[in-house]
């Protein structure tokens, strides 16, 4: 029955997780998975998170199934975090909402939503390079998918005149992918006052802007400095959509806890999305998964565990910007050649940069993804799989 079924490619990050799990070197870091790790290497479980799971243990929780769109005190506290308390939409009961599988569900539900009902072309355009999910996620919802310029490998910077000619000329309508802060794979942020220069263009353009914040709190280490995109354009009056995580700032990546919503009119067309919102879920998955939620949102509406979470969330930023300056520290000090400012201004978890530093850190393997060059260099099986993925 299946004779035909060609074998597909393996998933590029997965591919050097298992080359890192294979490679004996004591020295060795993966770089391949965006996965925070404490001062041993090792995965990071907030203690706000452990606090909320003892007083899940202690309050005895059933496990009968969530609603379609899924724990109600999780989406309100996701949006009111999202969007800021004095959010107008959100005050209005405007912002239809629903909990996700993680940022990538989120994502998902968002294409196939748009996929169905956006009014106007069918069309979603990508940053140059984006985040290697992206396009699959949007080509399987039914988009087709474009891109428009982001990343200038010259200046290891934001391409700003580009970005900004591609969105002039994009049809009306269009749909545009925008990372709301620690854009990956690049590190590489607008401004504040760029922001506000994409908005107005996109007012202009009439384009419609789908928000994918998976990051929030781990750019700045402020979950509302992170949000700064997002709220301009609601406040500028843009009806987005958006797409949260919280595998990341709250350490939850297996628990698959998300949010999916939607900028809308008034509460009566909200009431309309959300019962179609429901409609695209039900077949898709029936309804979300519970424990994850029940964490996130015990820590999202206890003002204790919260503020300690800030706390948390503040902790891990702030050890990757010392990481970053540690490691472009020790790059001059070893008189490395090449200009390593990006390492200190790109933002979050990943970089990008022409360069390759043998055996210490990592170069872009493609547009896609960066790895790390020690790895590579070292390990044959590694050196041939690069090879490989480079040439895609
Ligand atoms: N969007 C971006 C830009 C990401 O980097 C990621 C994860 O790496 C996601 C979305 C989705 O992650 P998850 O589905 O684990 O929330
Ligand atoms: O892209 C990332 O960094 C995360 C982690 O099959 C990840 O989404 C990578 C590959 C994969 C699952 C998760």
């Amino acid at each position: 029955t299946w004779s035909a079924v060609p074998a597909g490619p393996p998933d590029p990050i997965l591919g050097v997780t298992e080359a890192f799990k294979a490679d004996k070197d004591s020295r060795k870091i993966n770089l391949g998975v965006g996965a925070y790790r404490d001062e041993n290497g090792k995965p990071y479980v907030l203690g706000s998170v452990k606090k909320a799971e003892q007083i899940l243990t202690t309050s005895n929780p059933d496990k009968e199934y969530l609603p379609i769109s899924g724990l109600p005190e999780f989406n309100k506290a996701a949006i009111k975090l999202a969007y800021g308390e004095d959010s107008t939409p959100l005050k209005d009961n405007a912002i239809a909402v629903t909990q996700s599988i993680s940022g990538t569900g989120a994502l998902r539900i968002g294409g196939a939503f748009l996929g169905r009902f956006f009014p106007n072309t069918k069309t979603i355009y990508l940053p140059n390079p984006s985040w290697g999910n992206h396009t699959p996620i949007f080509r399987d919802s039914g988009l087709e998918v474009k891109q428009y310029r982001y990343y200038d490998k010259k200046t290891v910077g934001l391409d700003f005149a580009g970005l900004k000619e591609d969105l002039k000329a994009m049809p009306e309508n269009s749909i545009v992918l925008l990372h709301a802060c620690a854009h990956n794979p690049t590190g590489v942020d607008p401004t504040p006052e760029q922001w506000i220069e994409i908005s107005d263009l996109i007012q202009e353009k009439k384009l419609f802007p789908f928000f994918d914040m998976a990051y929030q709190g781990f750019a700045s280490g402020n979950t509302t400095r992170d949000a700064f995109a997002v709220r301009h354009f609601v406040k500028a009056g843009h009806q987005i959509a958006l797409s949260q995580s919280f595998a990341k700032n709250m350490g939850l990546y297996g628990e698959r806890v998300g949010a999916f919503s939607l900028v809308t009119a008034s509460a009566e067309e909200k009431a309309r999305v959300e019962s179609q919102l429901k409609i695209v879920v039900r077949p898709m998955y029936s309804n979300p998964p519970l424990h994850g939620a029940r964490i996130a949102s015990t820590i999202l509406n206890n003002a204790e565990l919260y503020q300690e979470w800030e706390g948390e969330v503040k902790g891990m930023a702030e050890r990757i910007i010392s990481m970053r300056d540690r490691l472009y520290d020790n790059l001059v000090a070893q008189g490395t050649p090449g200009d390593w400012n990006h390492i200190k201004s790109q933002i979050g978890m990943f970089r990008c940069g022409r360069f390759r530093v043998i055996g210490i850190f990592t170069e872009c393997a493609n547009d896609d993804i960066c790895i790390s060059a020690s790895l590579v260099l070292r390990n044959p099986r590694l050196r041939s799989w690069r090879r490989r993925h480079t040439s895609t």
